[in-house]
């Protein structure tokens, strides 16, 4: 008997219509969506199975559907930017792309009509879409600078890619994988600086020596919701940088999707996430569950692990650990790309670097690769006044989830805002030191509000009689070594109301002085 039919099991809804019919089941009819549009889809197809090929209906956009890429470490080609440039350039300016805080892409305002061959092309050139959306892992994480960093412990971009390959099927679709009771982020961390945000991963790996040999301390549980956020917590086990890595995480998954239904995680989307299937078994049956699954025991974890440093932003000129190359970071404001930006980030990477670009969860690029006597050229380059490497402090710093313009979720408008706002209080102020504020349109947190020195969560307020956008203010978010999750400071300020209070935090709270 399906689960489905079992009058014994409390199936929520999502968990019903997946178990009528896969999400990936709408991959073979693509081709026929296209042709008949997208008004013709069934609801459920089009709303939710959708999903799991990265394609998204946009109720505030219907008809232009955004596509959810997979950037495994954040490491993009000139060949692939220049097939994505190509997918949104034919929409004038319904088309625009965003780097997201999974240091990945997302296209905006395609027709339904084209998607078919554009993942044709997405194919020849090695990307895919696929469950990057709904009950599946999302973009696999790293550190932006893996194999260029002096300081690099692991790179770790093999890793991310193949355990990509694991749980996509090559990037096939993979029906072992994709139906998890929830949505599951992965980060692999190989450098000092926790740029991967470990604490809100469900599943991290940080680096660790373990009686002298190098491998990485596994993080389990964490994650940010609109009902609950958790910092993940110590799995204690260490794993070595190789194949068990990946078998390690395809174990955590095969368990978190056949066990989720006698946990009751799929009954409520809201107690879903790995954290809930921890917390029912405590830290150490969950470990135990897991090397059931593998078939063998785990290490425990080394005593300690190597991240001794504040989160990197990247930005600016760097030297790489190979000699006589540097890496150099450009600011993208709120991420947010045109097709043309695109082909000229692509191009400079060909002309300056090896083809190859970096993605960041700062929402901005990496132009890998350039040798330092051609770093004074790149830099001249007129993309790089739009695209700065050095931007005042406070715009340096910020960014934002996607908000309302495209998100049926968001309470406010985020990106133009949190832009404004950072750049009229850098006029005002000098900061000593980076304020790193983060805007995030609903509870979901996808701008990850906790994580910010302030953080902004959209909310609704009454002022003046009148409903007005707002956010509740989060304070004291730390990223890097000994992260921790930001807390409420203030609930419902109207976003008029924000600047003033923002100069007094500043100020009180940041060190901000006013500019003579
Ligand atoms: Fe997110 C759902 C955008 C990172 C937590 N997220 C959504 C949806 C798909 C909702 C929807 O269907 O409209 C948003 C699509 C809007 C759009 O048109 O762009 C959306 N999330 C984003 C992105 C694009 C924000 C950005 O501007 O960068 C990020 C895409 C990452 C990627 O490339 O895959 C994004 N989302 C995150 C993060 C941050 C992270 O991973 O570090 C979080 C918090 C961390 C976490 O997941 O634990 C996050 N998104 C959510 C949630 C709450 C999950 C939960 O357990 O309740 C939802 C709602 C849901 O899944 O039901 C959500
Ligand atoms: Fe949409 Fe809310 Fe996520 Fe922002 S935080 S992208 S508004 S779901």
């Amino acid at each position: 008997m399906s689960v489905a039919s079992d009058p014994a099991t409390k199936l929520n809804r999502i968990e019903k219509a997946k178990a009528e019919k896969h999400g990936l089941a709408v991959l073979d009819e693509l081709e026929q969506f296209a042709k008949s549009g997208w008004e013709a889809i069934d609801k459920t197809d089009l709303e939710m199975r959708l999903k799991w090929l990265g394609i998204f209906f946009r109720p505030v956009t219907p008809g232009k559907f955004m596509v959810r890429l997979r950037v495994p470490s954040g490491c993009i080609t000139s060949d692939q930017l220049r097939v994505l440039a190509g997918a949104i350039g034919r929409y004038g300016t319904d088309g625009t792309a965003d780097i997201t805080t999974r240091q990945n892409i997302q296209l905006r305002g395609l027709l339904i009509e084209d998607i078919p061959e554009l993942f044709r092309q997405l194919q020849a050139v090695g990307l895919t879409s696929i469950q990057s959306g709904m009950d599946n892992v999302r973009n696999l994480t790293s550190s932006p600078v893996a194999g260029l960093d002096p300081d690099e412990l692991i790179d770790t971009r093999d890793l991310a890619q193949r355990t990509q390959d694991a749980i996509t099927a090559g990037g096939k679709g993979s029906l072992e994988f994709s139906n998890l009771p929830r949505k599951l982020n992965i980060a692999f961390e190989g450098a000092r600086d926790n740029s991967i945000h470990a604490e809100i991963n469900d599943i991290a790996f940080v680096p660790a020596y373990r009686e002298g040999q190098l491998g990485f301390n596994v993080l389990v549980g964490g994650y940010l919701s609109a009902q609950r956020c958790v910092e993940s917590i110590a799995m204690d086990v260490w794993v070595p940088p190789n194949d068990e890595v990946i078998d390690l995480c395809c174990a955590m998954l095969r368990f978190y999707d056949r066990e989720g239904l006698a946990l009751g995680l799929r009954e409520n989307r809201a107690k879903a996430r790995l954290w809930w299937a921890i917390e029912k078994l405590g830290i150490e049956g969950f470990r135990a569950a897991v090397e059931a699954e593998l078939g063998r025991s785990l290490l425990r974890a080394a005593p300690e692990d190597e991240i001794q440093l504040d989160k990197r932003d990247h930005l600016g000129v760097h030297a790489q650990k190979q000699a006589g190359y540097s890496y150099v970071g450009v600011h993208v404001p709120m991420g947010r790309l045109t097709a043309e930006q695109m082909y000229e980030l692509a191009r400079l990477a060909e002309t300056y670097g090896q083809g190859e670009l970096r993605l960041t969860v700062e929402q901005n690029a990496i132009f890998p690769w350039i040798p330092n006597d051609r770093v004074e050229a790149l830099l001249s380059e007129p993309l790089l006044t739009e695209f700065q490497i050095a931007p005042p402090t406070l715009t340096r710093s910020v960014i934002s989830c996607t908000g309302k313009r495209y998100c049926n979720f968001a309470l406010v408008e985020t990106k133009g805002r949190a832009l404004e706002m950072a750049q009229l209080l850098d006029q005002e102020f000098d900061l000593p030191e980076r304020v790193r504020m983060h805007w995030t349109g609903c509870p979901n947190s996808c701008g990850q509000a906790q994580a910010g020195d302030i953080g902004f969560m959209g909310t609704k307020v009454r002022k003046d009689g009148q409903v007005v956008e707002g956010v509740d203010v989060y304070l004291g978010g730390k990223v890097g070594k000994g992260a921790t999750l930001g807390e409420l400071h203030q609930k419902g300020v109207a976003c008029e109301d924000l600047p003033d209070l923002l100069r007094s935090l500043l100020v009180e709270r940041f060190g901000a002085t006013p500019k003579g």
